[in-house]
């Protein structure tokens, strides 16, 4: 199981044997969870030697464990499996265009349905549904009540029992009704769950219908059985593509990415809740996370986002506290983009060696708020060089001039150099201290 996955992450971070070994080990486990998640032997191999080819070639950056480096390397790599950086395209090609749920019962597909119906109306198609499911009891009234919650007609004929008929029937009424995006809703149960029907009934609905899109809907806890079920929906009915369901239980969508190997079809989105909006655009990267351990994964991957973001400030910071180099504006406005796409500074600031120092400054004096940052922005914007660089040009008139040019006001031009002047007192205090420890370790050194 994929679950097994996130034990062997731990294990190796938290390991104390050797390096080396503890990368056999953990490639191993990897290996045997993969494995055993029905991932195909070829797949796997070819996953794990790219990883130990990067071991080899690549070398970690100065600012990560070794461990954690190779943590990320793992992530990289088993991200690009599930479709790499890149969230999937989820704008239908051409319209109109006609999707097909298909997947076992209690998975998900009412609810999906309506979510994917609320999700496209948002983006502004005129979509409809159609309720195929024959054999749930209040099948048809259940869709029938997300319809009208969302606004979006549902198809249906209540007492009728040929699912076939009613698909075919509603989505030439819906065609004719210049409906752009039609989702039909089909049955999980057949009967006494006698799958080899529901499999051939998917099959007759999906030649008569002949829809742009087969979506295999999965619930996230399938886990092992995934494989086989996707396999077995695809042969019914070509699937292309997926949904995982229930992401917001405990299970952890063990069973995806078998369904993407079975298939070979991407998943498009998961599901997070019972609402009508949780339901999410897959993304690969955030999903990989979750399997490998979101906790121990997430803090490696902004720790190791920070650093790269933070070492040009770094730098900055160690000249300017040894009095090598002089803060200016410059600086904040480099520091201000990076913040605003790291987040709160003093939590970077936290993650870089040496700067721990600075712990006891007040949080308030380095959190900035979005709005203002913006504001900021197109204050610095307004500036020449020259003033960025010496910020102490900065007269009334010239602050004048740049309030106009950046639609601020004055205030808030002598508000940002304040706070670049508080930036700079800060490190005159770091710089003291730093002294003040260097001579203290002096001291205790005994020379
Ligand atoms: N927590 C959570 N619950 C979900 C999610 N999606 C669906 N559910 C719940 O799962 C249950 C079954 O959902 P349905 O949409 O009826 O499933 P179905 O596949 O249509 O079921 P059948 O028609 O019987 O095959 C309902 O209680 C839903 O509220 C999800 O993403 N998260
Ligand atoms: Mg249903």
């Amino acid at each position: 199981m994929l679950e097994g996955i996130r034990d062997a992450v731990r294990k190796f971070l938290g390991g104390t044997t050797s390096y080396d070994v503890a990368v056999d080990e953990f490639i191993k486990d990897l290996q045997k969870a993969l494995i055993s998640s029905d991932v195909q032997v070829k797949l796997v191999f070819s996953l794990t030697n790219k990883i130990k080819e990067r071991l080899k070639k690549e070398s970690p950056p100065t600012s990560l464990e070794r461990r954690e480096w190779f943590i990320k390397i793992v992530y990289d790599e088993l991200s690009s499996l599930f479709g790499g950086d890149k969230e999937p395209e989820v704008n239908p090609g051409s319209l109109p265009y006609v999707i097909m749920l298909v997947g076992v019962q209690g998975t998900g597909k009412t609810t999906t349905a309506g979510k994917l119906a609320y999700f496209y109306k948002k983006r502004g198609y005129k979509v409809a549904l159609v309720g195929a499911d024959v054999y749930r009891p209040a099948a048809l009234e259940q869709l029938m009540q997300l319809g009208k919650q969302i606004g979006v007609p549902v198809y249906g004929e209540p007492g009728e029992k040929d699912a076939v008929g009613i698909a075919k029937r509603g989505v030439e009424k819906l065609l004719s009704e210049k409906y752009e995006l039609i989702i039909v809703d089909t049955a999980g149960r057949h009967g006494y769950g006698e799958e080899a029907k529901l499999l051939e009934e998917m099959k007759e609905i999906y030649e008569s219908v002949k829809p742009n899109e087969v979506i295999l809907v999965i619930d996230a806890s399938l886990g092992q059985k995934a494989y086989d079920l996707a396999k077995r929906f695809h042969e019914a009915s070509k699937v292309g593509s997926i949904i995982i369901t229930k992401m917001d239980g405990t299970a952890k969508g063990g069973g995806a990415l078998s369904a993407v190997v079975a298939t070979g079809a991407p998943i498009k989105f998961i599901g997070t809740g019972e609402k009508i909006d949780e339901l999410e655009v897959f993304n690969p990267k955030r999903f990989v996370a979750r399997v490998l351990g979101m906790g121990d994964v997430e803090a490696i991957i902004e720790k190791i986002k920070a650093v790269e973001d933070y070492e040009g400030i770094q730098k900055k910071m160690q000249e300017v506290t040894s009095g090598k180099s002089r803060l200016t504006l410059r600086d904040l406005y480099k520091q201000i983009i990076a913040m605003r796409k790291m987040g709160p500074l003093s939590k970077i600031l936290q993650l870089m060696p040496g700067i721990n120092l600075m712990g006891d400054i007040p949080e308030d004096q380095i959190k900035v708020g979005e709005k203002k940052m913006q504001r900021w922005l197109a204050i610095m914007n307004s500036m020449t060089y020259e003033e960025l660089d010496n910020p102490s040009l900065l007269d009334k008139q010239r602050m004048k001039r740049i309030a106009m040019g950046s639609g601020t006001e004055v205030e808030e031009v002598k508000e940002l150099i304040e706070h670049f002047n508080t930036i700079q007192r800060t490190l005159k205090v770091l710089k003291r201290r730093k002294k003040d420890v260097e001579r203290l370790l002096g001291q205790l050194g005994g020379t």
